[in-house]
């Protein structure tokens, strides 16, 4: 398989799932602005929706949109939990938290790296931004992961949108339990293993 991706960007949980479930896989990095990949190549050849992630699986086909990607990769990793069995009550939980992490965290946070939105505009969105940051730290077990005992696809995406935070003007300080959530998850070697790949560390 190979992963497009732009280093601390959404594909950074693919990357974490990728790793995690020990996959043979290679990287290679976009130039979101000129849509070029680092090899030269014409990303919207690759995906005409013109942003990252986007995986090329083992026959060729490309699969985009992030969620789709994690569970793919769980659904290729069964011995490893990385996504509950389907059908189960708690496989329902991970795909609530999946859209909840990609339409109500992701989307409005990579709004306000936006230089075009104006200020008062993002303070909108900041106070909603909050108010979904209070629930999901609400939720979120103590010392524990999102959906079950273990780290999930899910864990992955909430730890990348929960990166972006300092950079956008919202401290993740503000919510304790998700700040300890954020330190557990990071934790992980597949975690630390991938940031070191995109040069975050
Ligand atoms: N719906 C897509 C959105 C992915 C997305 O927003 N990717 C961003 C980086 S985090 C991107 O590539 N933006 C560049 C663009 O949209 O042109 C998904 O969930 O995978």
């Amino acid at each position: 398989m190979k992963l497009y991706y732009k280093s601390g960007a959404c594909s950074l949980a693919s990357h974490i799932a990728l790793i995690e479930a020990g996959f043979d896989f290679t990287v290679e990095a976009v130039d979101l602005a000129t849509k070029k990949t680092e090899g030269g190549t014409d990303f919207l050849t690759i995906n005409p929706k013109g942003y990252i992630p986007a995986l090329v699986l083992d026959d060729g086909q490309v699969l985009t949109e992030g969620v789709a990607i994690l569970l793919y990769l769980a659904s290729q990793a069964p011995d490893l939990s990385l996504a509950p069995a389907e059908g189960t009550p708690d496989y329902l939980r991970l795909v609530e938290w999946l859209v909840f992490t990609a339409t109500e965290l992701h989307k409005p946070v990579a709004g306000l790296f936006n230089p075009a939105i104006p200020e008062e505009v993002k303070d909108l969105s900041k106070v909603t931004l909050r108010r979904r940051f209070e629930f999901a730290e609400k939720a979120v077990a103590p010392g524990g992961y999102l959906v079950g005992d273990s780290p999930s696809v899910a864990d992955f995406y909430l730890f990348t949108v929960l990166s972006w935070l300092p950079r956008v003007g919202l401290a993740l300080s503000e919510w304790p339990a998700l700040t300890a959530y954020y330190t557990r998850v990071g934790a992980l070697d597949s975690v630390q293993e991938a940031l070191k790949a995109e040069k975050l560390l």
